[in-house]
């Protein structure tokens, strides 16, 4: 069974533990913030108030000696901060402990929570909480996310825009305007002009046809916004023995993909977390592209390499520059031309002619050639990449959201199929457009289940 919350949320969260996390990252630092939230917060922070006998004043700090109080010794001097319940983040009874930053003292501060009877948050609790006491949606939840992990300008300009409520505002109209058509196709469905209900239909056709080009244009922004929000994808591919796998871990500067000398070693596409000049980056090393024969394993592994090309942002290339084969089929586009092996006495390869437009480096694995170069290349392009959705203000952003707004495009292009079949079935068009709504429900949350959005906060860090 569902339960529906304050903002429309299907999900039948318990929320009366007392959770506590680190709001704060990893390491030493000057501050380090731990967060309380839930009915008996407040109970649990004064337990550790070593001075501090009566109520504290609501959202102000104050200063506090904390202490074990099984033990009695001291954790921390830190400053305090206490919210009452619809007053801060999530809604609830709230406390911030502002403590020194050293791991050591955090951890005792946390452990003493701990004992104390709160329990350790899940990964995007306080927001997960925050959305279903109603306080912010799920196109908000996610905006707070992207700012959390921001690493491009855009990504800051698209979460704030999140927070400010912007999008969810279109996403509600878009919505409101799909109902208003949903209840005209009804009107026509259930009454006759007899009845002295007119409804015209054509008026109503081009009003569906105005909302998918809204949706469309959404998400093409998102498609662009995409490099700066999710992660800028540069993808290795080449023949076979090219020297693929040895770039990939050479960029990476750690043994991550295995290297063989017998061609077809990568098998699969191997993806790890690269940053360049400040942007994240996914570099992805690819299986060898050459006639598979039937090895059936090799040919999926070739279809994958095919997938991670066309979906990439930066296609680099890679040429045995000993044995400068061309691949059977080229990648659609290249950005880069990696000629590898430098070290090694190398062949003329005047295929590469044919590509006149697309810029060529030398490397070496054995001798670090051409890479701090190739670094370099990359980290430009992909700033490039990453910056084409600056002056976007987007509506939707990010994998699930884009997933969402298509499947809702998909019904209201469906419904516009079913209306130019002659005799157009009413009931099939008025079906698409209710799943339309449907799904952008699930865009902002306001129609979500709980495996939704036990999706969305698993990507959370804990603390957020
Ligand atoms: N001398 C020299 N050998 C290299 C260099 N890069 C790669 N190799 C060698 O070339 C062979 C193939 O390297 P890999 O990195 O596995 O090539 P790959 O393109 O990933 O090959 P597949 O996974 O089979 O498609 C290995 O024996 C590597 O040691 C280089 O810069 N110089
Ligand atoms: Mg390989």
């Amino acid at each position: 069974m569902q339960t529906s919350f304050a903002n429309g949320i299907l999900a039948p969260m318990k929320t009366a533990d007392v959770i506590v996390a680190l709001a704060t990252g990893a390491g030493s630092a000057a501050i380090g913030v731990v967060r309380l939230s839930g009915p008996g917060a407040w109970n649990i922070a004064l337990t550790l108030c070593r001075d501090r006998n009566e109520p504290p004043p609501e959202r102000r700090l104050v200063m506090e000696w904390l202490s074990d109080p099984s033990t009695g010794r001291v954790l921390d001097q830190a400053l305090v901060a206490f919210f009452c319940a619809g007053a801060s983040y999530t809604g609830e009874e709230a406390v911030e402990l502002y403590c020194h930053g050293g791991p050591a003292v955090l951890d005792r501060v946390l452990m003493a929570c701990l004992r104390t009877g709160a329990r350790s948050a899940r990964p995007g609790e306080f927001t997960r909480r925050a959305v279903v006491a109603g306080r912010m949606d799920l196109l908000q939840a996610e905006g707070v996310a992207l700012l959390a992990m921001a690493g491009t300008e855009a990504a800051v300009d698209v979460g704030l825009g999140a927070l400010s409520g912007r999008p969810s505002a279109q996403i509600q109209m878009a919505r409101e305007s799909l109902l208003d058509l949903l209840a005209d196709v009804e009107a026509a469905l259930d009454h006759s002009e007899e009845d002295g209900v007119v409804v015209d239909l054509e008026a109503v056709a081009e009003r569906l046809g105005d909302q998918a080009n809204r949706l469309a244009g959404w998400l093409q922004d998102a498609r662009m916004l995409r490099p700066a929000v999710s992660g800028v994808r540069i993808a290795l591919v080449g023949v076979p023995n090219a020297g693929k796998s040895s770039l990939f871990n050479a960029l990476l500067g750690r043994s991550r993909a295995i290297v063989h000398a017998d061609p077809g070693t990568t098998r699969d596409v191997v993806g790890e977390q690269l940053p360049l000049a400040g942007i994240c980056c996914q570099l992805l090393d690819t299986a060898g592209l050459r006639d598979a024969g039937a090895d059936e394993v090799e040919a999926e592994g070739m279809s994958r390499a095919a997938d991670a090309a066309r979906e990439a942002d930066i296609v680099v290339l890679v040429v045995d520059g000993a044995l400068p084969q061309c691949p059977d089929v080229l990648p659609a586009k290249v950005d880069v031309v990696v000629v590898t092996k430098a070290d090694l006495p190398q062949s003329e390869a005047s295929w590469l002619d044919a590509m006149p437009e697309t810029q060529i480096l030398r490397t070496s694995c054995i001798s670090g050639e051409g890479l701090n170069e190739l670094r370099s290349m990359l980290a430009e392009k992909a700033s490039e990449v990453a910056r084409r959705g600056d002056a976007l203000k987007a509506v939707v952003a990010g994998q699930r959201q884009i997933d969402s707004l298509t499947s809702a495009l998909r019904s209201i292009e469906t419904a516009g199929h079913e209306w130019a079949v002659d005799d157009a079935p009413l009931e099939a068009v008025a079906s698409g457009i209710r799943r339309a709504v449907e799904f952008l429900g699930e865009v902002d949350g306001s129609r979500v289940t709980e495996e939704v959005l036990d999706r969305v906060f698993q990507r959370f860090c804990v603390g957020k």
